[in-house]
C-alpha cells in the first residue's frame, strides 16, 4: 500500500513538470457567448509572434460565423509599442474559428490578449491574461 501512493506521488509530480510546459487553451464568456482562445506557441514566448485563434459559440454551443473581430496585445503594467494596435482576425472556413497573428512579445511579464467582436447587433470586448516567462 505505501509503494502505491509514493509511486503515485511521483506520477503525479513527472505529470505537472510535463504540464509547465503546456498551456491548454483560455475560455471565458461575455454576452452570452463562449469564448475560447488558443496560441501558438503555447505558453506565449518572449521574442516571438503567435498565431492566435478565436473560438465563438453561442449560448446551444453553435459555431458563430461572420463576426468583426479584432484583438490586441498589451502589458497592464506600462505602455508597450503595439498597446493600440489591433489585429483583424478572419474566420476562414465559417466554422466560427478566427484566426490572426500578434506582434512580438517583447518582454517577460503580464499580458493581456484584448479580443473586440462584434456578432450583428453585439458588441462586446473580453480579455485574457498571459504570463511570459523571461528566457533563462
Ligand atoms: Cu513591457
Amino acid at each position: 500500500m505505501m509503494r502505491i501512493a509514493s509511486y503515485m506521488i511521483v506520477g503525479g509530480c513527472a505529470l505537472l513538470a510535463a504540464c509547465s510546459d503546456f498551456q491548454p487553451a483560455k475560455t471565458g464568456s461575455v454576452g452570452g457567448y463562449e469564448l475560447q482562445v488558443k496560441t501558438d506557441p503555447a505558453p506565449l514566448m518572449v521574442g516571438q509572434n503567435a498565431a492566435v485563434t478565436l473560438s465563438i459559440r453561442d449560448g446551444i454551443n453553435q459555431p458563430v460565423s461572420n463576426c468583426e473581430v479584432r484583438f490586441r496585445q498589451y502589458m497592464p503594467g506600462h505602455e508597450m509599442a503595439l498597446d493600440n494596435t489591433f489585429v483583424l482576425m478572419v474566420d476562414q472556413a465559417k466554422v466560427g474559428l478566427y484566426d490572426g497573428k500578434s506582434g512580438e512579445f517583447s518582454m517577460g511579464g503580464e499580458w493581456v490578449l484584448e479580443f473586440d467582436f462584434i456578432c450583428g447587433a453585439d458588441h462586446y470586448t473580453k480579455a485574457f491574461d498571459y504570463k511570459l516567462e523571461w528566457p533563462e
